[in-house]
């Protein structure tokens, strides 16, 4: 017996004290693991925003871009769609996520919420709360706090179980609990209350005993007890926290901007990013995280928020597909392998902040032990490069907005704007388009059953509201009337709709439909309608685009045609005539493609194809056709360009809304770009913009792993709006042109492609400032001996390193020493 109990007691040691475990502690200057402050550069990326086929080279390239940690959301209305009914398939399987993370040797961040924000449908919440009587979302009270409680205990219980953290052997370090709750609480008209909740948030989560330290962000005032409290934002260099005993984190550094689909695309400069980066070190930042490293995609309805496209690919350092995105991903790359360097005198050094003839200069020393120092100087002018002349009367020019950083405080190894690593040109191939022309067939959405109000799930004297109604189950809700008139008669429809949008049909037939405009929920929609003399039928078809994420009370949000009011007006007066918002109104979730899982392509569905013929720009209409799977192992687009509204799936699996239709607005934004000065998303001051009045999405993601080789593949499309599918095609997306700039005589040149794709020409090796950009430079002062060197290293391999010669040289009058070089992968 006693073998057998030694190892029953050896067990039960294991458990308890985490053999193999990493302890995590703190103190004022950053994370304490296993007895070292460590510096820590995180990356956000979303499970259920990729497949789990792509999270193995996702995380790899994370750490080779010098990631010691991924942050994650936790997706409470993926992992609980029904009440008590849990996912943890797919995308959706988080132990696998973070076991991903384990085997790569990085640390996790676990951000339970489970209010998330995210720009995720209702922020994560299940719309099946609402339900639930006395519930009022993020506040005190038992309904809220007893799921929220049960969901969490689920989620800590099954990554305990998996032993995912760090005193179990795990890599989670980090954990948590609600989410920038401090932007609302007061405007929650109970602060008392909300200041329960959040205080009940913190005692829940402690009673978790993880074992390791619970984070809230956003949360500077009233921080409960146990909680180590976070920054986000697009800078956080003057922040800091409210406890002078525990270290500065910043939990959201936005590296780029969502997208909506009313709005161009943004784009945060590589150098701006790397500027707020080094700033937060050079005031004693010691974790970063940011937010996005990989945006990815939404696939399937419930994953956008409110009017956010279906990619979500952030301008992240991997771009939505899971391409290195450069020069963002190697410049920031650059960066953290320096401050890595300096992580032992940035987290145990004396510091002293000099300011220089103002504010906007700052120069920092780190000493340790009197023997080593490390500076940074950073140049907060947006205009002015300024000239800092160090303690050894050396004079160092720092440029506008940014950074300089001299781990030995003599040489400058990093200066934020100066961008050494390559920049990509990504392009789609084939690049004619000319693909295989695909063999459509197609079928009708059967609306006939809801053009009389004789059929329904139920009926009421109201107009009721949609989230509610539907339960979230389907973007779709029909309001269905009748109304006795006398002869022949000329109205206008007028509906008023909390969105997000609207079909009207009358008598069986469309007479209106409208969205709500630029992202905003409530409209009005009036159109000219005919009435025959008897019995009249109004139905109305509501949509929803993504239900609200954040804001106080953003759950109140009400959708679809609650209230209305809904009437017939005479055109002749403006006076309503009927008023129908009282009548009897029948009400059916869905549609019956929908109901009859269409999209799985299952026998017996109703697929029309008279001689490869179709319809097109026909509303409510389903599609089909068979394709070949693109050749090889790089990322796969649908091109959707003349379709309309819908949604569309590859053999079953969704790839999410499309509305290619829908043209993106043209902002002033479109024609600037500077990366210096603060970088917006909102307001006055957008930058950078492109995608200006064009197809607010054109392409949409397609996973490797949804595809099948060597076999037919079947592509669904729902189209709500009508559009035009035989311009449907499948590109690959991979590197195109391969640029980049060596400053200086003795600095290195490196290029690369992706995915085993080689070089296949040198087209530019100018010295001088280039014209034009990467993928189309003019060239000018071209340099044969360099060229001939770019020759002979790059042709024919996948990645090569020149050095930048002092016998490269070009016609006289060419004095520039700057060397840009530009490859055709
Ligand atoms: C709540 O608000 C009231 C009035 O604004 C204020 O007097 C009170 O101190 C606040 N209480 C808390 C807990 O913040
Ligand atoms: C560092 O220098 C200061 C002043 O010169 C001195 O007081 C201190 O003892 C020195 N510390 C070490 C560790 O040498
Ligand atoms: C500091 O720089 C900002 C621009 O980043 C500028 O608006 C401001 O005037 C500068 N302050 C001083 C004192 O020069
Ligand atoms: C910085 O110094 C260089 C050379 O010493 C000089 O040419 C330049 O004008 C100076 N720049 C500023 C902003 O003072
Ligand atoms: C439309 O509905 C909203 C939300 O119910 C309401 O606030 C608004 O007053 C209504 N507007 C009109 C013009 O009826
Ligand atoms: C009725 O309202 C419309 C706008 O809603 C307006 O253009 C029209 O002039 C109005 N007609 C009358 C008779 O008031
Ligand atoms: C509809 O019913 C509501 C609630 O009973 C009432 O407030 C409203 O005035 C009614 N509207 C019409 C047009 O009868
Ligand atoms: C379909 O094709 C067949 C054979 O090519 C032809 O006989 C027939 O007339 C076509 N039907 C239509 C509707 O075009
Ligand atoms: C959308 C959002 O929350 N923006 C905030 C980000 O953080 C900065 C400061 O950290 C705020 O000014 C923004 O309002």
């Amino acid at each position: 017996m006693l073998p057998r109990l030694c190892l029953w007691l050896l067990l039960l040691a294991a458990t308890a004290f985490g053999v193999g475990g990493t302890k995590v502690a703190y103190n004022d200057r950053a994370l304490v693991i296993d007895g070292e402050r460590r510096i820590i550069i995180s990356g956000s990326i979303h499970y259920p925003r990729s497949t789990p086929e792509m999270w193995p080279d996702l995380i790899r390239k994370a750490k080779e871009g010098g990631l010691d940690a991924i942050e994650t959301y936790v997706f409470w209305n993926g992992h609980e769609p029904r009440r008590r009914q849990y996912n943890f398939e797919g995308n959706y399987d988080i132990v696998r996520f973070f076991k991903e993370v384990q085997d790569a040797g990085m640390y996790a961040i676990l951000r339970i919420g489970p209010y998330i924000c995210g720009e995720w449908n209702y922020g994560g919440l299940p719309a099946w709360l609402r339900d639930i009587s006395g519930m009022q979302f993020r506040m005190h009270n038992h309904p809220f706090e007893s799921e929220m409680e049960t969901f969490t205990t689920l989620i800590v219980d099954k990554l305990k179980a998996a032993n995912m953290f760090a005193g179990q052997g795990g890599p989670i370090i980090l954990s948590q609990i609600e989410n920038e709750y401090g932007n609302i609480m007061g405007k929650l008209n109970n602060n008392e209350s909300a200041s329960e909740y959040i205080h009940w948030c913190a005692a829940m989560a402690n009673k978790q005993n993880v074992g390791v330290p619970w984070i809230m962000c956003q949360q500077d005032d009233d921080v409960p007890h146990g909680i180590l409290n976070t920054c986000n934002g697009f800078y956080c260099h003057d922040w800091f926290p409210k406890r002078t005993d525990i270290p500065k984190m910043w939990t959201e550094n936005w590296t780029g901007w969502f997208k909506a689909w009313d709005k161009p695309d943004f784009h945060r400069s590589a150098e701006d990013v790397a500027f707020s980066v080094a700033m937060f070190f050079q005031k004693r930042g010691s974790l970063q995280n940011y937010y996005m490293y990989h945006g990815g995609t939404n696939f399937g309805r419930t994953s956008g928020g409110p009017y956010i496209t279906t990619s979500y690919d952030y301008d992240a350092p991997l771009d939505e597909y899971g391409n290195i995105r450069q020069p963002k991903y190697g410049h920031l790359k650059d960066l953290h392998n320096i401050l890595k360097s300096m992580e032992k005198i940035l987290l145990h050094g004396d510091y002293k902040d000099t300011t220089m003839g103002n504010n906007n200069v700052t120069m920092t020393k780190y000493t340790l032990d009197n023997t080593t120092s490390a500076c940074f100087i950073s140049n907060k002018h947006d205009d002015k490069d300024v000239n800092v002349t160090l303690e050894d009367g050396v004079t160092h020019v720092v440029p506008a907005w940014s950074v300089s950083i001299l781990p030995d405080c003599k040489t400058v190894a990093y200066n934020s704007a100066k961008i050494k690593t390559q920049t990509s040109v990504m392009v789609k191939r084939p690049e004619d388009g000319s693909t295989q022309s695909l063999t459509w067939s197609w079928m009708p959405e059967n609306l006939q059953p809801f053009m009389t109000d004789e059929k329904g799930n139920f009926r009421k004297n109201e107009l009721l509201e949609q989230i509610t109604t539907s339960g979230d189950q389907s973007d779709y809700l029909w309001y269905r009337t009748s109304f006795e008139h006398k002869g022949e008669g000329s109205y206008k429809l007028h509906v008023n709709t909390t969105g997000h949008e609207l079909y009207a049909f009358v008598n069986g037939k469309l007479v209106g439909r409208h969205h709500s405009p630029n992202g905003g929920f409530v409209f009005q929609m009036e159109t000219p309608v005919q009435v025959h003399d008897g019995k009249n039928y109004i139905s109305l078809l509501s949509a929803t685009i993504g239900l609200k994420n954040y804001g106080a009370l953003f759950e109140m949000m009400p959708a679809g045609i609650v209230g209305g009011p809904v009437k017939l007006v005479d055109p002749a007066t403006n006076t309503t005539t009927y008023d129908l918002s009282n009548s009897s109104w029948a009400y059916k979730s869905g549609l019956i493609g929908e109901h009859r899982e269409a999209h799985l392509d299952k026998a017996g569905q109703q697929w029309r194809s008279l001689n490869g013929t179709i319809p097109v720009n026909r509303p409510f209409t389903w599609y089909k056709a068979t394709f070949d799977a693109p050749a090889g192992s790089e990322p796969v687009v649908a091109d959707l360009l003349g379709l309309g509204k819908g949604v569309a799936w590859i053999n079953g699996n969704n790839l999410g809304r499309y509305w290619p239709s829908y043209t993106a607005a043209d902002m002033g934004g479109c024609r600037q770009c500077d990366y210096r000065g603060t970088f917006k998303a909102e307001g006055d001051g957008l930058k950078c913009l492109t995608g200006c009045n064009e197809p607010s999405q054109r392409f949409y993601h397609v996973p490797r792993s949804f595809l099948k080789a060597g076999v037919e593949n079947t592509v669904v499309l729902f189209e709500e709006a009508g559009g035009d599918p035989t311009r449907v095609d499948f590109h690959t997306v991979a590197v195109g042109a391969a640029c980049a700039e060596a400053a200086e005589v003795g600095d290195q040149v490196a290029l690369a492609c992706s995915h085993g794709r080689t070089i296949s020409s040198v087209d530019v090796a100018s010295l001088g400032v280039a014209r034009g950009k990467c993928g189309a430079y003019e060239g000018g002062c071209e340099s044969k001996a360099a060229l001939a060197a770019f020759e002979a290293a790059c042709v024919g391999k996948e990645s090569c390193t020149v050095r930048h010669a002092d016998d490269f040289r070009a016609a006289a009058g060419c004095d520039s020493r700057v060397l840009t070089v530009q490859a055709t992968c």
